[in-house]
């Protein structure tokens, strides 16, 4: 197949606008936890979950596409975003063709679940070949602060369609291939009804402390302790996708160590990384604490800012095997993605000069564990139209000259 780009009247980079249009008139259809569950439930049906999926992923794919179609063109004409582009119409097109199929038929079934895996291989390295868009961009024009916030509003929308379509992807071919997971035979296809939290704590932290030791030959230890306001002699469980939990206490371990080895180089000692596991009513919040230092309230924001974090793509020249602790700059944002991907947080409290707190907040009950889904409508229309007016508040003068002045 072909990847055809036609620049259409309409100023579309995509090959099938007219699918993009039909499907982005509808609203995505957010799940439940308890939705996700009953998919993978004894009486759950390959036909109902098929009949959901190809029309809902139509609806996923087109709504943001439409929301790429937005961008600044000179983000568009780079070669890594017309490659992206044309993984996305390709990836609609193979889908719409199932809607005139017969649901009864076995084939159909089984040739829809081979699908939706092409569909995921084609998309794997969607966040590397983005980046390299950005740092393209980047390189070729000035950014100013009104630039970084639309491709930050832009981002966050685009990776949070992306998970919310991975995740859909992954029940289904779990679900229906007719087996069990042997290492988890109670999991849903990725959900665990009964994620034990702490497990999956120390899971990140060996990781985390494997890669700490073989780049700087120490690592500092971890302190956790649990509380459950429910039943306080229980270990804290929950309804979760333990690979999203794995991924974000992962990204905050790896930068709990870094802090903590690099700012204690002299020293014999390593101050520990403590971990507190909360189960509320409402919130199940997970602390992680470090006494790496700290980094000032002005820096916070870019810590999450994808236009400044500015590690160069591991697509080309790959410098993750110097900095193993370092990614490649979009872990904490995209950490940030998972947590509220199910209604939850994930924020940075820090002290400059003692260390940094990073908390998840996670929904306690699986109940308000529900999708949180871009939408393209009016109002994020709104975002991408929004022209570069001065800021509403006023800016730091060191100038005496030109004290209350304005531009
Ligand atoms: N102090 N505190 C943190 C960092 C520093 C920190 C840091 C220098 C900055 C960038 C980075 C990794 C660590 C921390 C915990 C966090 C986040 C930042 O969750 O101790 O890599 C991008």
């Amino acid at each position: 197949m072909k990847f055809a780009q036609f620049l259409m009247k309409n100023g579309s980079v995509f090959g099938s606008p007219k699918q993009v249009e039909r499907f982005s008139k509808f609203c995505p259809s957010p799940l439940s936890m308890k939705q996700f569950l009953d998919f993978g439930s004894a009486n759950a049906c390959e036909k109902t979950s098929f009949v959901f999926l190809r029309q809902e992923l139509p609806v996923r794919l087109a709504n943001i596409m439409k929301e790429i179609d937005f961008l600044p063109d000179k983000l568009l004409s780079t070669p890594s975003l017309k490659l992206l582009t044309s993984w996305y119409s390709q990836s609609l097109s193979e889908l719409v063709e199932f809607l005139e199929k017969d649901p009864d038929n076995r084939d159909v079934l089984t040739g829809f679940t081979q699908t939706l895996v092409n569909i995921r291989n084609r998309h794997n390295n969607v966040v590397p070949t983005m980046a390299q868009g950005v740092v393209e961009y980047k390189e070729a024009f000035c950014v100013d602060s009104v630039v970084n916030q639309h491709v930050q509003y832009f981002l966050d929308r685009f990776y949070m369609s992306r998970i919310s379509i991975r995740m859909l992807i992954n029940q289904h071919t779990l679900i229906f291939d007719g087996s069990v997971n042997p290492a988890h035979p109670k999991h849903i296809g990725g959900i665990d009804p009964s994620c034990d939290v702490v497990s999956v704590v120390r899971d990140a932290y060996e990781t985390s402390q494997m890669l700490c030791e073989q780049y700087y030959l120490t690592s500092p230890e971890v302190e956790v302790t649990q509380v459950n306001s429910k039943s306080a002699e229980l270990p804290v469980h929950m309804v979760y996708v333990p690979s999203h939990l794995y991924h974000m206490l992962f990204e905050l371990f790896k930068n709990a160590m870094r802090a903590t080895v690099e700012t204690h180089e002299a020293s014999l000692t390593l101050p520990p990384v403590k971990v507190r596991v909360s189960l509320g009513s409402e919130d199940l919040t997970i602390k992680m604490s470090d006494r790496g230092g700290g980094v000032p309230l002005r820096k916070i924001e870019r810590l999450f800012s994808y236009m400044y974090s500015t590690a160069p793509s591991p697509v080309h020249g790959d410098n993750s095997r110097n900095a193993p602790l370092a990614g490649f700059g979009y872990g904490l944002p995209i950490s940030r993605l998972y947590a509220k991907y199910f209604q939850g947080d994930l924020q940075l409290y820090s002290m400059e000069g003692y260390g940094t707190s990073a908390v998840i907040y996670l929904k306690a009950l699986s109940s308000e564990s529900v999708e949180r889904l871009p939408v393209f409508n009016k109002s994020a229309l709104r975002h991408y139209q929004t022209s570069t007016e001065a800021d509403d508040w006023s800016m730091p003068s060191k100038d005496p000259r030109r004290m209350g002045k304005q531009e």
